[in-house]
């Protein structure tokens, strides 16, 4: 039987590049969706170049993707690309709208004008819950988004289920909590955090700066979400989850466990700089992941604990000169 094809945009991604691990190893053909830039930005997917196909066309320009789709005709197609950092989309909110938010009507009109049997999954965002209602939070729980980042992501989330109702496409939305891993871009707190930890551990650096510390949220293993967005176009219907680990730790928490594990007391080398504190702040997130856990079988297997430590070999590693191409 000929292999199911799978085409990933922001495949150069974290997520992206766990995804095609992961569809490889279901005996995927892997396509994947690559901008125009000067230079190749292929460092999360190198160790998978010579099993994956790349494609350019961007979310910007609707004919690129109509082409694209023209010409990979997937089975399913994962919607990862977006401008995903939050302070970034204060200073950029109409590039982050271009993307984040119409890039995916751009590739809904695509799967629609090409085939409409395409099954389609978009990464929406825990950040849409922003000031939440209430605690912890599932899939009915009201949006109330904070940053322009999160108010694209609410776009993005209801144009899908608006397709799925308007033209019967099997588009679902998988509202994920934040997930991190050794390849998490290093403007993210975790891995800034883990990556400082390594510098200052081998004497490279003596402290770093950082924002609210206070801030809390439900943090997983990227590598476990990746499964939950394959299951989702798995069921016999399209529908929403949650995608969540349903245990919290703020900022703080994360700092003291990353420095405790190379022996380094954080008070010495943490500073809080106010010019990191976002406009308008998302205290607190906590994920309600059952509907997943019920319908998907699906489970976290990392713990926050495990994760981090995993994250800072990684980057002990990578300043020792020792990585592996998959870390
Ligand atoms: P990421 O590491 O920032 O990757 C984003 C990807 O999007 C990159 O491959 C990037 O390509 C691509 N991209 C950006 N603009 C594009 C454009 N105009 N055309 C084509 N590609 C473009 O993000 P991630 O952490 O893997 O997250 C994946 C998705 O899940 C994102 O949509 C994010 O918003 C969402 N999400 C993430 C989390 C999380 O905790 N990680 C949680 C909830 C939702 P370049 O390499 O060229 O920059
Ligand atoms: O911030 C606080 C910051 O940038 C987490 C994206 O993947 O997850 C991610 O968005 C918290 C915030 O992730 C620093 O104020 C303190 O409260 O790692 P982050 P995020 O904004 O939660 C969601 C689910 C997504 O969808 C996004 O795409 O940490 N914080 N000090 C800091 N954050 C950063 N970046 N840097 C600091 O120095």
């Amino acid at each position: 039987m000929a292999a199911r094809r799978a085409l990933i945009t922001g495949i150069t991604g974290q997520d992206g590049s766990y995804l095609a691990e992961f569809l490889l190893q279901q005996g995927y053909e892997v396509h994947g969706m690559v901008r125009r830039s000067s230079t190749e930005n292929f460092e999360r997917i190198e160790h998978l170049r010579d099993r994956v196909q790349l494609h350019q066309a961007d979310l910007l320009d609707q004919l690129s993707l109509i082409q694209l789709l023209r010409q990979v005709r997937p089975h399913e197609l994962y919607n990862l690309a977006a401008q995903s950092f939050v302070p970034t989309s204060w200073a950029q909110p109409l590039l982050t709208g271009e993307f984040t938010a119409l890039g995916v009507t751009r590739l809904l009109e695509a799967v629609r004008l090409v085939d409409p049997e395409i099954r389609f999954f978009q990464a929406s965002s825990s950040e849409m819950f922003g000031a939440v209602d209430e605690v912890p939070q599932n899939e009915n729980t009201p949006f109330r988004p904070r940053s322009p980042y999160a108010v694209a992501k609410v776009y993005g989330h209801f144009i899908t289920i608006n397709y799925r109702e308007s033209y019967g496409l099997f588009a679902c939305s998988g509202i994920s909590f934040n997930h991190e891993s050794p390849r998490r871009g290093k403007e993210f707190v975790t891995r800034k955090v883990t990556d400082a930890v390594a510098r200052i551990k081998l004497g490279l650096a003596d402290h770093v700066r950082l924002g609210n510390l206070q801030a809390r949220r439900d943090w997983g293993y990227a590598g476990d979400y990746v499964r939950a967005f394959w299951l989702m176009l798995q069921q016999d219907q399209p529908e929403d989850f949650v995608i969540a680990t349903g245990v919290q730790h703020s900022v703080q928490e994360l700092v003291e466990i990353a420095f405790d594990y190379v022996g380094l007391d954080w008070r010495r080398y943490v500073r809080v700089d106010p010019a990191l504190f976002r406009p308008a702040e998302v205290n607190s997130l906590l994920g309600d992941a059952s509907k997943a856990r019920e319908k998907l079988g699906w489970e976290p297997t990392v713990s926050f604990e495990e994760l981090i430590r995993m994250m800072v070999d990684a980057d002990l590693q990578r300043y020792r000169g020792q990585s592996s191409p998959a870390s």
